[in-house]
């Protein structure tokens, strides 16, 4: 008989754990005893481990801890190594990139802004190192990479904002700081300098895919939850063998809104919505500073924003007049 199982209700069945397909030799082993969980399993699989780590794993953790530790103790430093302190001012503190005047030196003095420069060497090299065991495993899976291509659109923007816009601006004091608080600050202050990131219309762009992912995944996780009970769930055979499931769900979206995606394509939508996110974003910053200096006067001109009327003729506008420069 069929039945219905959700998280709520699903049957834990035990057997032997899965181990997964051979490796081939000259791969690293898995590393733990599974072991199941039965609160884990009420959210998705039962079974924990076994994990392949492997050298580019391992190497990669250590790159990642190194950063964490060197952002770590710089902040500690700059309250006087007091614990307290250092716990209580955690979301103000910060390590900076260097200032202006050593533009693009590698290395400056330690303490103004070369720790920044060693952390995000070794940032960067943790996560192109996890980039290409997500690469490796996917690959070692006979599966596609999407995943992957995914997570290179990500560490795109991170690069656009940390390495490759402070590098075509010639001073690595364009980069954002490690830290809670001061990241955003930088943010804020980085769309003030350049004429308001509202009117860059990448950025546009990039909020238009992010909000649009986000309203694809409620649409497709309602439509899926709201026909698991005839199976919708089990979507790949939903794909090859279109059930009842998948005929409820189309309908339902032609009728509401008169047009459905297909169990398919509906992935190839949100996948395309994620990975256009960063990929615009960056985009929009890579131009920002380097083609446009100032996004409202570049709206103003591209007709796409009203100039703001001229109230007060006799003061000089610092925008307009090129003295900010
Ligand atoms: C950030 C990059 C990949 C991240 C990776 C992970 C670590 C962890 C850990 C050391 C997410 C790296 C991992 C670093 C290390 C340890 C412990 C992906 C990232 C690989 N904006 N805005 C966006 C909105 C405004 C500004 C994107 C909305 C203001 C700037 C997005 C609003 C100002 C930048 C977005 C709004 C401003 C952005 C990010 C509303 C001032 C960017 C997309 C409603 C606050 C970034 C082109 C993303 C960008 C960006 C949304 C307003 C500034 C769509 C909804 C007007 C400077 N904004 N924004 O996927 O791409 O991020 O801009 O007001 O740089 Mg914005």
């Amino acid at each position: 008989m069929t039945q219905y199982q959700n998280i709520f209700t699903t049957i834990q069945v035990r057997g032997h754990p899965e181990i997964g397909v051979p490796l081939p030799p000259e791969d690293e082993a898995r590393l733990g005893k599974p072991i199941f969980e039965y609160w884990i399993g009420k959210f998705g699989y039962a079974q924990i481990g076994p994990i392949y780590l492997g050298t580019l794993g391992l190497a990669s953790i250590v790159f990642g801890a190194m950063s964490i530790f060197i952002i770590g103790i710089n902040m500690w430093a700059s309250v006087g190594w007091d614990p307290i302190q250092f716990v209580r001012q955690l979301p103000w503190l910060a390590l900076e990139p260097p200032p202006a005047k050593y533009g693009l030196q590698v290395l400056p003095p330690l303490n103004e802004g070369g720790w920044w420069l060693v952390a995000g060497f070794f940032l960067t090299t943790s996560m192109l190192l996890w980039w290409t065991r997500v690469y490796r495993r996917a690959r070692q899976l006979e599966m596609g990479t999407h995943v992957a291509w995914a997570f290179a659109s990500a560490i795109f923007l991170f690069l656009s904002l940390g390495f490759i816009r402070p590098i075509l601006m010639g001073s690595w004091s364009e980069a954002v700081p490690f830290g809670i608080f001061p990241h955003l600050d930088w943010t804020t202050a980085f769309s003030i300098r350049y004429g308001n990131l509202y009117y860059n219309p990448f950025h546009a762009l990039s909020i238009a895919f992010m909000y649009g992912s986000a309203l694809l995944f409620a649409m497709h996780a309602g439509t899926v939850l709201s026909v698991a009970r005839y199976g919708g769930e089990r979507e790949l055979e939903q794909i090859t063998d279109r059930g009842t499931a998948s005929e409820r769900g189309a309908l339902f979206w032609r009728w509401t809104m008169g047009w459905n995606a297909t169990m398919e394509s509906i992935h190839r939508w949100a996948w395309w919505f994620a990975v256009l996110t960063p990929l615009t974003g960056g985009i929009g910053i890579l131009l920002t500073g380097t083609v446009v200096d100032n996004w409202y006067l570049w709206g103003i001109e591209a007709g796409i924003v009203a100039p703001y009327p001229d109230l007060y003729p006799d003061v000089v506008n610092p925008a307009i007049s090129g003295a900010a420069q």
